[in-house]
């Protein structure tokens, strides 16, 4: 079997108005789905990020893979390594840290990698959490990911998540999120508030939730002394507090004088930064990233050196579809030392997907593990081209998040280290 010809489609899906430390999400949320077709008619699929400097990186690669056996994924790694070469990409939103050609390479390679391990299920008639070594768990617990957020996108009608600007609205969500979904868990996403006020909105999470385990992410928008501040007045409440400052010098300064480990996804992002942070110990939990880790087989390799060096792990998510809920869970299903409920962005998609409904649902918080082969999901081709259209008239190319805000707040500056 080969590769016969790979397709890259860039969508547009709706995406509310979502607050962090950089900005406002934009009406409009960019994905690509990636399609790769062999020889003997199998199509496997992938999902990656849609901004346009990646989206061209990882067209140029595609065109490297045909050819290719699908089950030769290190060959395929070093021809997206070859076409990448040195350049680096970097997210213009800052929000999953600083960019390397490492990274870069592995997140062009991750959709392609993903697609042929879907051609391999297929083919050998087994789901893709099979083919990493077999599910621990039947279906992949989640967390409620809670944002602050204004009531509507600015002259657009209020979406029906409402605003969450206090405390109450923040528990408000949680609840609508729990009732809907059935999460044993909850994230708040800050760094967009003074952390007192922050602090106030875990308490008021505490008290309308006693038993749920919590979790708090600035996405380093904290000093190191304030991370210390907020760390010892929430003991007790947090099951983590991720990213509270800048980089693994911060992360470092701030561990040992905390009482909860610390979470990251944005001060180690690639190989490079394990070995500093480890030694630092500077991280307590990692969240893992299968779209910038180089795929589901190397993010289960990192998973494993997780657990040689005491590492807790957790799963990272950014806006996304269900290509990527997908992989995720069948990822997530595999790794035994995965110890927190994964991140996910879905309830704010709101039902919009490329993926033909059924196969993935929540039950009780949790997406049990499709069970067809391969990722154990279909493309549902009216759903992409309708989202591709949306892609071509939303005039987007690029996630930035801080250009949208300064639309209504023209003085506002990404926090990071500010408070
Ligand atoms: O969607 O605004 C967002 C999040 O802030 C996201 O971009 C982050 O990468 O969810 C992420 C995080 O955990 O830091
Ligand atoms: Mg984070």
């Amino acid at each position: 079997m080969r590769i016969k010809e790979i397709v890259a489609t860039p969508v547009a899906f709706h995406d509310p108005p979502l607050l962090n430390a950089t900005g406002v999400h934009e009406p409009w949320a960019l994905r690509t789905i990636v399609e790769v077709v062999t020889d003997e008619g199998l199509t496997g699929v992938g999902e990656t990020y849609g901004d346009r400097a990646h989206l061209d990186k990882v067209r140029a690669a595609g065109r490297e893979l045909v050819g290719l056996d699908p089950y030769a994924l290190h060959a395929a790694h070093a021809r997206v390594a070859a076409s990448v070469g040195d350049e680096v990409v970097t997210d213009q939103h800052g929000l999953t840290g600083a960019g390397s050609n490492q990274k870069t390479v592995d997140a062009v390679y991750s959709p392609f990698e993903v697609a042929l391990l879907d051609i391999q299920g297929k083919a050998a008639g087994r789901p893709v959490a099979d083919l990493l070594g077999g599910a621990v768990r039947s279906a992949v617990p989640y967390s409620a990911y809670l944002f602050y957020k204004w009531a509507g996108h600015p002259g657009q009608s209020d979406d029906r998540f409402g605003a969450a600007l206090d405390p109450d609205g923040v528990v408000a969500q949680a609840r609508l999120f729990v009732e809907e979904y059935g999460f044993t868990s909850i994230k708040l996403k800050g760094g967009v508030f003074a952390p007192e006020k922050e602090i106030e909105a875990i308490r008021a999470l505490r008290d309308a939730f006693p038993d749920l385990p919590l979790r708090l992410d600035p996405n380093a928008a904290w000093t190191p002394e304030t991370s210390m501040r907020v760390g010892e007045a929430l003991a007790g409440t947090l099951e983590y507090l991720e990213d509270p400052a800048p980089g693994i010098e911060g992360m470092a300064e701030v561990a040992p004088k905390v009482p909860m480990p610390l979470a990251t996804n944005m001060c180690v992002v690639t190989h490079e930064h394990l070995p500093p942070a480890i030694a630092r110990g500077a991280i307590g939990v990692l969240l893992t990233d299968h779209h910038y880790w180089g795929g589901l087989v190397r993010s289960a390799h990192v998973a494993s050196l997780c657990e040689t060096f005491g590492i807790g792990l957790s799963m990272h998510s950014n806006s996304h579809l269900g290509v990527s809920l997908a992989a995720m869970t069948h990822l997530a299903a595999t790794i035994g030392n995965l110890n927190h409920a994964c991140d996910t962005h879905t309830p704010w998609q709101d039902g919009q997907d490329v993926v033909v409904p059924g196969a993935l649902r929540f039950e009780g918080g949790a997406v049990p593990v499709p069970d067809g082969p391969g990722l154990g999901i279909e493309i549902d081709r009216d759903a992409l081209a309708r989202m591709h259209e949306q892609y071509q008239r939303c005039g987007l190319q690029r996630r930035d998040d801080t250009s949208y805000m300064r639309r209504f707040h023209p003085t506002f500056e990404p926090k990071k280290g500010h408070w």
